[in-house]
Formats: structure tokens, C-alpha cells, sequence
């Protein structure tokens, strides 16, 4: 061979690297290197008679996500339910770090009764200390509205706070942005199209209040939830100008929303049955001081556990149905002046919100069985004291005889004195009162 262009998509230079060779006539196909570089080699070293060649080139963005390109040149990608199952995507050049000043949009499309399940598998942002991911890098969840390609906002993520796993059967939007301050690897996630039978679903249901208050559990409750669960409730207040409370009674999913945020599991808190975006996202550890109160007289509770989750004991809600006419007929609130239904006073359960255990400690009768207790409990205390008692008695009394000195009265002089000749034994002896006088007999008479 004499003269040639040669292809180099390693990014070296010279004639030992060269991987293809074209020569000739013919026309070589298109090419394209598979890294951000590509070198092209013109080498007429021996060549006799001269040639020439004429090549267009252009720059093709590969930011090596995997997913259907929505449109070339941009970093957009779609994932449709009837083309693909699951899968996974990823930040621009995962894991190498991305590229700054950056937008790229993520579209999952469930089709029929299928529903988008993402979860994170690794997070890595900025460190940034606004809460509310402005001015920094994020990821932002969007879900379609009940209009075609009309999005609304859900959640943003951003810093160190891992996305907690998310379901919808709407078409979901992520968007990545990345400024031009800092750049990092990004992150991984998994997308999985589920359908029903696919997740641990029989759980949570529509529960009309009737007025009164109950309690929400999660799945195997105080038992572990399992991991690929989810569940939705809603508590529908009797009255529409009614709100319902939720109040935490034991709260203890894996997670903490403060650090790493809710990786595998959450429970979300919607405040009425329209709008998409949750009042609050929770996991991890949490007390009775977190109360929720509904925008409207529905309240909706969802639970999600991705596959990968660990499991943990779970959650007890208790809900109240709070009136709010000018006259309250039920139970007021000491703290709180809530007025709730009679009946939840005293059931062990908090209804009267943060700080108020008013429901719990105000005129409680004792129950009958407790009443019961308490009369075996002090009966039988009663009776060990009197038997106590009486052994301390007994045993002082036989000290007190066996230590203490005869009276005078009881003392019995014995004195050897010889009777005077004319006494028979029927006589009795008599002493004079001078004790050192003699003794002298009186005849007595037997009866
Ligand atoms: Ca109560």
C-alpha cells in the first residue's frame, strides 16, 4: 500500500496505531469514534502519484445514557412501557462526572394499567446548604397533570440527600441541572415498569371517618414490612367543612430524612385527594410531636418500599376527624382547642395534637379490669401485713412471758417448815403473819 487515510479512535497519534486503513476509490462508511476524540492519518510516505479526498465531519453529544433519544443533540431520553421493562440511566458520563451548565430530561411513559417505579442506587451532588436545591445541581421530579404534556413539580433532590423511591402511573419527567460551579459523578437509578401482581399491593384502603378517629398501620405492622410494597390510604371526613388530623404514635422506617434522606422506603402525606405533590416525604425515626393536618376534608397517606429495602417495624398513624363549627358538641382540646369526637378520649390513642394529651388525662374512668386488679392487688397486700402482725405479736408475746419477772403477787415463798405434833395431812398449815414465827395447824373440814 502506498498513501492512506487512517482511523485512530484511541486518540494517538502515528502510523503503528492506526486501527483502519482506507485506500483506493472506494468510499470508506461513515465513522464515528466512540470517545470524545478521533484522529484521522493522511500518510503519503512512498506515494508516486498524487489524490485527494473530500470527508464531512460533525460533533455528535454522546452522554452515554442508555434510553431512546427524544431529540439529536440534546440530553433528553424517553422510556416507554410498551418498548422496554426496566432498565437503568444515569447522570451525563456516569460515572465519570458530568458536564456543567447542563440540562437533561428523563421521560417514563407507563402505558394501560402499568406503573413507573425509580429508585436510586447511587447520589452523588454538590454539598450545598440550601434546603430548597436552588443554586446548585439537582434532580427534579415532575408528574404529567390530567393535561397532555403539561407538567407539574413533585420533589427536588440535590446535595447528599438520596431520592426516596418513587411510583407513578402517571408519565413521569426527572430532570437533571448542573450549573457551572461544580461537578461531580452524578448518580444511577433503576426505572421499572410494574404491573398489578408485580409488588405487594393488598394493603391501604378508602376509610370514611363516620366522625370519629382510628388508626392507620403499615403492612405487618408491629411486625417488618417487606421490601417491593406499596400502599395508599385516604381518610374522607364525614363533613366537608371537617379537616382530619394525623398524629405519629410510632414511626420507625429505614432512612433518615436529616442525612442521607429516604433511600429504600417512605411514607408520604398528600393533603388532599387533588394535588400530585406530598405535604411531606418521611422516614426514619419519628415521635408524636409530628402532626399533619388535611388543606381540605380528605387527607391521602402512601407507603413505598423498593425492592432493595432492608425492611424495619414500620409506622402507627393515628388519625382524628377535627369540627370545626363554632359550637363544639364532642371533646375540646385543653392546649390545642380542638374539638373532636367524645369517643376518643381515653383510648390510649394522642388525638388532640402536638404537646396536648388532654384526650388521654382528663376524667379517664378506671376501667372495670383495672378495678379489679387493684382490689386483688390490695387485698392480697393487706393480708400479708395482718399475718405479718400477727406473727410479730405471737412471738413478742412468748418473749414477754418468758423474760418477764413474776409480779408479787404471783411470788410463791417456799419454805421448809416441820408441822406441829397434832397436824394430820387433812390440816391446813398456817403461818402466822410474823413470818418468823412458828407454824400452827386449824382443823378444816373436806368438802
Ligand atoms: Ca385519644
Amino acid at each position: 500500500m502506498i498513501g492512506y487515510v487512517g482511523l485512530n479512535d484511541d486518540s494517538r497519534y502515528g502510523k503503528g496505531d492506526v486501527k483502519e486503513k482506507f485506500c483506493g476509490s472506494l468510499l470508506p462508511p461513515a465513522l464515528s469514534s466512540s470517545g470524545p476524540r478521533l484522529v484521522l492519518t493522511l500518510d503519503t510516505h512512498g506515494a508516486v502519484r498524487g489524490g485527494r479526498f473530500l470527508a464531512r465531519y460533525n460533533f455528535v453529544t454522546d452522554y452515554a445514557i442508555s434510553g431512546l433519544p427524544i431529540a439529536e443533540g440534546q440530553c433528553s431520553y424517553l422510556y416507554d412501557s410498551s418498548k422496554t421493562q426496566s432498565g437503568v440511566f444515569n447522570s451525563p458520563r456516569h460515572p465519570g462526572n458530568y458536564p456543567e451548565d447542563l440540562d437533561c430530561v428523563y421521560i417514563f411513559r407507563p402505558q394501560g394499567d402499568a406503573k413507573i417505579l425509580l429508585s436510586f442506587d447511587v447520589f452523588s451532588l454538590p454539598p450545598t446548604d440550601n434546603i430548597l436545591c436552588r443554586g446548585t445541581d439537582y434532580v427534579e421530579f415532575y408528574e404529567e397533570t390530567d393535561i397532555r404534556n403539561n407538567f407539574t413539580s413533585i420533589v427536588r433532590y440535590c446535595s447528599g440527600h438520596f431520592p426516596a423511591p418513587f411510583i407513578s402511573h402517571r408519565v413521569v419527567k426527572l430532570l437533571f441541572h448542573s450549573d457551572s460551579t461544580q461537578s461531580t459523578m452524578g448518580f444511577k437509578a433503576t426505572f421499572q415498569f410494574v404491573r398489578d401482581g408485580d409488588m405487594n399491593t393488598k394493603c391501604g384502603k378508602i376509610i370514611p371517618s363516620g366522625g370519629s378517629g382510628g388508626l392507620i398501620e403499615s403492612p405487618n405492622f408491629p411486625r417488618k414490612y417487606k421490601s417491593n410494597t406499596y400502599c395508599e390510604w385516604e381518610v374522607r371526613a364525614s363533613k366537608k367543612t371537617n379537616r382530619i388530623m394525623l398524629q405519629v404514635a410510632y414511626f420507625g422506617i429505614e432512612g433518615n430524612m436529616a442525612t442521607t434522606g429516604c433511600v429504600n422506603t417512605a411514607v408520604r402525606i398528600y393533603e388532599d385527594d387533588e394535588n400530585l405533590r406530598p405535604q411531606v416525604e418521611l422516614c426514619g425515626n419519628l415521635g408524636p410531636e409530628n402532626v399533619f393536618v388535611s388543606n381540605k376534608d380528605i387527607i391521602k397517606i402512601s407507603f413505598l418500599s423498593s425492592p432493595k429495602a432492608l425492611g424495619g417495624k414500620g409506622f402507627k398513624l393515628s388519625w382524628t376527624e377535627l369540627y370545626t363549627a363554632d359550637n363544639c358538641f364532642g371533646f375540646t382540646c385543653a392546649v390545642n382547642k380542638l374539638c373532636i369526637s367524645s369517643s376518643l378520649t381515653c383510648n390510649d390513642l394522642p388525638n388532640c395534637g402536638r404537646d396536648d394529651d388532654s384526650d388521654e388525662v382528663t376524667e379517664c374512668p378506671v376501667t372495670a379490669g383495672i378495678q379489679i386488679l387493684h382490689i386483688a392487688i390490695g387485698t392480697s397486700i393487706s393480708s400479708f401485713f395482718c399475718i405479718i402482725l400477727l406473727i410479730c405479736g405471737f412471738y413478742h408475746r412468748r418473749k414477754f412471758r418468758t423474760e418477764r419477772p413474776p409480779d408479787d403477787h404471783d411470788h410463791v415463798e417456799v419454805r421448809y417448815v416441820s408441822a406441829p405434833s397434832g397436824c394430820n395431812t387433812t390440816d391446813r398449815l398456817l403461818m402466822e403473819e410474823n413470818r418468823t414465827g412458828s407454824p400452827r395447824c386449824q382443823k378444816v373440814s373436806m368438802v
